[in-house]
Parts: structure tokens; C-alpha cells; sequence
């Protein structure tokens, strides 16, 4: 009886185990893909902290064209009409600030760690 206790008591560990192994892995996951909107000319969120290697996809919400654009970097987007997104894998670690190249007072910043 005390042995099958014991026994019940390791499986259950186990069972918790696993399951904290699974939650890592689904965030890391979601980190691999990061969504931003660009919803009433504001992109959104903001600013993100991600790893490297994870891939960002802005989606333009607005009846309006937008752009993403970080100077000095291949991050340029053609223009996005309604709907209409644009895929970059950040693959450096750093801090980049992007903007609408067609409204600059529309702002972002994407910050990638190691
Ligand atoms: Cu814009």
C-alpha cells in the first residue's frame, strides 16, 4: 500500500514534469512568430522584446497604405494596403527602430536578445 502510494506520488511528479517541459515549449513556440498590427496609424504593440531567429509579421488594419522601414537595414516593406503584411526573421541581436516611411511620426522599436 505504501509502495503504491510512493509509486502514485512519483508518477504525479512526473506527470508535472512533463508538463512544465510542454509550457516551455509552447512558449518558445510563440516566440517564433511574433504578430503586429497596424491598427489607427499606430503600430502595435509598440515595442517587443524577442529572441533571435524569431520572425515578426506586421498586418496593416488601416484603409490606409503603411510601410515598415528601419533605416540603415534591409527591414523595408513594400507599401501595405489593407490587410496586406510583411514577414522579417530578425537574425542579429539589437535594437531597431522602424517607422512608416510614408507617416515618420508612426513609430517602432523591436529589441532582439541572443
Ligand atoms: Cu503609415
Amino acid at each position: 500500500m505504501f509502495a503504491n502510494r510512493k509509486t502514485g506520488l512519483w508518477a504525479r511528479r512526473g506527470l508535472l514534469c512533463l508538463g512544465l517541459a510542454l509550457a516551455a515549449m509552447g512558449v518558445r513556440a510563440e516566440e517564433g512568430r511574433i504578430a503586429v498590427g497596424i491598427d489607427n496609424f499606430t503600430f502595435s504593440p509598440g515595442a517587443l522584446t524577442i529572441r533571435k531567429g524569431t520572425a515578426v509579421t506586421w498586418t496593416n488594419h488601416d484603409d490606409i497604405p503603411h510601410t515598415v522601414f528601419a533605416v540603415g537595414t534591409n527591414i523595408r516593406s513594400k507599401t501595405l494596403d489593407t490587410d496586406q503584411s510583411f514577414t522579417y526573421t530578425f537574425d542579429k541581436a539589437g535594437t531597431f527602430n522602424y517607422i512608416c516611411s510614408l507617416h515618420p511620426h508612426m513609430k517602432g522599436k523591436v529589441i532582439v536578445t541572443e
